[in-house]
């Protein structure tokens, strides 16, 4: 494989861990838990896993003797960057206990598991990838690990493999599944231990416990790079409006991130829409008016960042593709017989009365991917819908409504962007490559110290990692019950962007005065080496979080 210079430079990097983690560990437990709700139904549940207590390692005096064991890895949903250094930390972890234990990594995500495709992690492959961004060392994959079915296809090869133990690296479903695997081998004394790792750029893998998923800080520094240098051409051209819609699938957290980081003039989240009930017509409005009072300043350019997931949290879309999805469920072959020329009328003849208003209205290339692209279940994807495109045009038209209105003298031209797939496989920063090798040593030591059903936890990230705290939280303490297909499950409660959070309330401060000056920031590209105020920075979200965490304490 040819390397860039920097690619070889990095690979030689030592990822900085808990000082804990450096000498003899011994593990602290602390008092039994409860889910954050629900907690009689999801004890029941998991009458084997539920209640455990947090578990915080420390440094110990007595050198304990592991046996060998063999470990599974999985990669779960989407990559984030950081994944190949909770692998390498598991490796490096697990023959630190025990030079003859063994890594094995499934291909391709949990269903490597199922179809028993597999290869062993050797220390020429682990070598390889450190430090590098992607999932490539095995692959991942959205194949959802839930049925006894699966279990029990995955425990013939973890037996025929000798394997004590899985961590399974994903996101708030995945790491449920882990704990419902977890909870379904313990009750048959399988023998095999069931770890988790918080992974997901998205950033909604949070709460007590878990500071944050892995990946968010590398993908949201790389988006705001990117940002920041269409901030510098359209402060340069002074021309166009960027509308960006950046992933994050429904919460608006790396949005939020990337606004804090790039001072844009405009920042939709979603959480705030929902919870003003505002309708599309509302933030085109807002957009519209920011627009035009810049260009009373000759101003005609600007930044818009939308979250991905935004059309799902506008009410009256959202009861819009409910009726979408209602419609296309019974009649999806009649409407595919209709002429293409036809089925924009057809459908806004079906709907509702206020649902064909919105419906018509829409651009027709909007309303086409609403009708079209859905899911195995029958449900839109939003993630595919252009809403960066649906604003542009929508806010284009309504100027020029306002310009008849005389409310608008001004030019508007914009362009539009994507940033996603950029950010979700880059080399992780040094917080993130930190930050996943300890998840993945933390890991390592849980499975030595006999644990299952535990999420690997490294607590402390804005002080130096020296002092970063590593242990275990019970996956079951972060469950509630929540209704999914048609019945009540317990899942780990998804994060959303809190409206009275330190890193919205910030944002909110400024954005008044963000939108009409241009105050923007370029935060640049990610630097591995140099002083640490450049190199080592986590997310201004976490910075504000902790702050506020710590001033509560
Ligand atoms: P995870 O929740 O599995 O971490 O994936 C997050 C994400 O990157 C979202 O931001 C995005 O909406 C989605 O994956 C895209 O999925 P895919 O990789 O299947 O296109």
């Amino acid at each position: 494989m040819t390397k860039s210079a920097l690619q070889i430079a990095r690979a030689t990097y030592k990822p900085k861990v808990p000082r804990t983690l450096e000498g003899i560990v011994k593990i602290e437990e602390g008092k039994s838990t409860q889910s954050v709700s629900h907690q009689e139904a999801i004890q029941k549940e998991f009458p084997n896993t539920y209640g455990m207590p947090l578990i915080t390692f420390v440094a110990g005096t007595e050198k304990k003797q592991y046996s060998a064991v063999n470990v599974g890895v999985i990669l779960s949903g989407g990559q984030a960057p950081g994944g190949h250094n909770v692998i390498a930390g598991i490796f490096d972890g697990i023959k630190a206990m025990n030079p003859d234990s063994r890594l094995y990594g499934f291909i391709l995500g949990p269903g490597g598991l199922i179809d028993h495709q597999y290869i062993e992690l050797t220390a020429d492959i682990i070598d390889e990838y450190r430090n590098t961004g992607g999932f490539d060392i095995i692959g991942s994959g959205r194949t959802k690990l839930e049925t006894k079915e699966q279990f029990e296809k995955g425990l013939v090869i973890l037996k025929k493999l000798n394997i004590k133990a899985l961590v399974i690296i994903g996101g708030d479903d995945s790491n449920t599944n882990a704990c419902v695997l977890a909870e379904y081998y313990a009750q048959k004394g399988a023998g095999v231990q069931v770890i988790g790792c918080p992974k997901t750029i998205d950033g909604d893998l949070k709460n007590e416990m878990i500071e944050t998923s892995f990946g968010f800080d590398t993908a949201c520094k790389v988006y705001s790079e990117v940002i920041g240098n269409i901030q510098r051409d359209c402060n340069s051209s002074r021309k166009y409006w960027h509308f960006i819609k950046l992933m994050g699938r429904s919460a608006s957290h790396i949005a939020l991130e990337c606004a804090l980081q790039v001072q844009p003039n405009i920042c939709l989240i979603s959480e705030e829409i929902e919870a003003k009930n505002q309708s599309l017509d509302d933030i085109i409005q807002y957009i519209a008016d920011i627009v035009a009072k810049r260009a009373e300043n000759g101003n005609n350019f600007g930044t818009v960042l939308i979250p991905e997931g935004l059309i799902e949290f506008i009410p009256a879309m959202k009861k819009l593709i409910h009726e979408l999805n209602e419609y296309l469920a019974h009649y999806e072959e009649e409407f595919k017989r209709i002429k293409r020329s036809h089925q924009l009328a057809h459908i806004t003849d079906k709907l509702s009365f206020e649902n064909s208003k919105i419906f018509a209205r829409l651009p027709e290339n909007v309303a086409r991917q609403l009708t079209m692209d859905r899911d195995p279940h029958g449900n839109v994807q939003v993630s595919l819908i252009e809403t960066e495109k649906l604003l542009a045009e929508m806010v284009g038209k309504r100027l020029t409504e306002m310009e008849k209105e005389g409310k608008f003298k001004g030019k508007f031209a914009s362009l539009v962007h994507f940033f996603g797939y950029e950010g979700r496989c880059a080399a992780p920063s040094n917080y993130d490559a930190d930050y996943c090798y300890s998840l993945g040593y933390t890991a390592a030591g849980l499975i030595g110290f006999g644990k299952t059903g535990y999420m690997s936890s490294v607590r402390n990230t804005t002080a130096p990692a020296s002092e970063w705290i590593a242990g275990g939280v019970p996956i079951t303490m972060m469950m509630n019950m929540e209704r999914r297909h048609g019945d009540m499950k317990p899942v780990i409660q998804k994060a959303l962007v809190k409206l009275d959070g330190g890193p919205f309330k910030t944002f909110a401060a400024h954005r008044d005065a963000w939108a009409i000056d241009t105050d923007y920031v370029y935060p640049g590209p990610i630097q591995y080496f140099g002083p640490t105020e450049v190199c080592n920075q986590p997310t201004i979200t976490l910075q504000i979080e902790q702050k506020e965490l710590h001033q509560n304490d």
